[in-house]
């Protein structure tokens, strides 16, 4: 069994002293035991508008408001409004870091941990660190990581890949309905004051958002990530965050013992690896009949959510997924030397494959704006 601090990185062989260095994915080589990960902490939050304008306070967070009852009676209609009282976000602006980058500039000099700590930490997306866990089971959609140093942070971006670009601007009118029916289904589930309740009136702007800001650590690895939070039970058995958040879901209805096994075995692994890194507890899902209603709604605790593929040789392990990370971040540790914010190291990855890298200078990979680093440099 390999350890899991070792660095998975694929030595070049003496024949060929140049070739660069690659990461394998496969999960048999990460199956060591669970690595370190740092409680999380929130160190802060901002939101963003309906016309997606940064305010570094929590004004988009919406309060966890189920209803009454769970059971007959339920009916969420999750194609109501659409497209009529839909705003959907730009996707074709590319957003990068920056919004957590203004979280950053704004709260540098009040970071816990010490003089010194954001130098040796990973700043990302928690979305980004998600795609990473789940990478040694993903047989379908590859990534690429944008990588920079810049004054000791390794910061990480996504670039969308050509197949996912392809995939988005040809994506077909029952899928975008689909989309839209996973923010209704907060809007259902959510209301804009404690003690509120959910008004599905109004439209649905994905602009809006409420994204926490958490440090942790993953073995050696200090990070820094924000994520999107869905909203926060008032009454929950912590207020503190995360513990006090929840994540919103919904799936299709399943009915054979054949489609609860795919959806452990597919989903479940994506929603524990959203959840885990930033600590939320409870994952809420909404159960969907053809027709788009929510008919049943089920709590999956984020901890448990393993025990059923616990006994699943075809299952996936939390600590495969986690082993990966750390030797990702090992590997780009030690790939990204150099300190620069116009030098990007893009880590690219296919199903099937390992991790590779190429190595470019300023655009269209460069990802730090120029009004951060002169700030920071400032
Ligand atoms: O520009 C990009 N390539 C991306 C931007 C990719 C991923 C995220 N984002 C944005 C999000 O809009 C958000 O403001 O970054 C922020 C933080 O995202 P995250 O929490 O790191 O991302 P992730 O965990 O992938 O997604 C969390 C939620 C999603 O909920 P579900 O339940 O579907 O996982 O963020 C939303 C979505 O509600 N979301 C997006 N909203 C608008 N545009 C997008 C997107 N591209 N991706 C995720
Ligand atoms: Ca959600």
């Amino acid at each position: 069994k390999r350890r899991a601090e070792k660095t998975e990185v694929a030595e070049p062989p003496n024949s060929l002293p140049h070739a660069a260095p690659s990461l394998p994915t496969k999960p048999a080589l990460y199956s060591g035991p669970f690595p370190f990960y740092r409680r999380p902490s929130e160190l802060g939050c901002f939101s963003l508008d309906s016309q997606r304008q940064y305010h570094g306070d929590a004004r988009a967070l919406r309060y966890y408001s189920p209803p009454p009852t769970n059971g007959p009676g339920l009916n969420f209609d999750l194609r109501d409004g659409y497209p009529d009282r839909y705003h959907p976000r730009d996707e074709e602006v590319r957003e990068g870091l920056d919004h957590l980058l203004r979280w950053l500039l704004e709260h540098r000099d009040q970071l816990e941990g010490g003089p010194g700590w954001l130098a040796g930490a990973v700043v990302t997306w928690r979305g980004h660190l998600t795609k990473l866990l789940i990478t040694p089971y993903e047989q379908q959609e590859g990534w690429q990581l944008a990588a920079s140093r810049f004054q000791g942070t390794l910061y990480l971006s996504e670039v969308e890949t050509p197949a996912a670009r392809a995939q988005r601007l040809a994506r077909p009118p029952l899928l975008r309905q689909l989309m839209y029916m996973g923010y209704k289904f907060e809007q259902y589930m959510c209301a804009d004051k404690p003690g509120g309740s959910p008004d599905p009136s109004g439209e649905v702007n994905t602009n809006v958002a409420f994204c926490s800001v958490l440090r942790s650590r993953l073995g050696s690895y200090p990070l820094l990530f924000s994520g999107e939070v869905d909203c926060m039970a008032p009454r929950a058995a912590s207020t503190q965050p995360p513990t006090c958040y929840v994540e919103l879901k919904t799936s299709k209805e399943l009915h054979s013992p054949g489609q609860w096994r795919a959806f452990y075995r597919h989903k479940l692994l994506k929603w524990w690896a959203q959840s885990f890194l930033p600590g939320i507890p409870h994952v809420v899902a909404g159960f969907r009949n053809p027709e788009g209603f929510v008919r049943s709604l089920r709590t999956f605790p984020t901890m448990e959510m393993f025990e059923h593929v616990r006994n699943d040789r075809h299952g996936w392990s939390p600590s495969v997924c986690v082993n990966f990370c750390a030797a990702f971040l090992s590997f780009a540790q030690s790939t990204v030397v150099q300190d620069d914010p116009r030098l990007v190291h893009l880590f690219s990855w296919e199903p099937g494959g390992p991790v590779t890298v190429s190595v470019h200078r300023d655009a269209p990979y460069a990802f730090l704006p120029t009004w951060y680093v002169e700030a920071m440099t400032a």
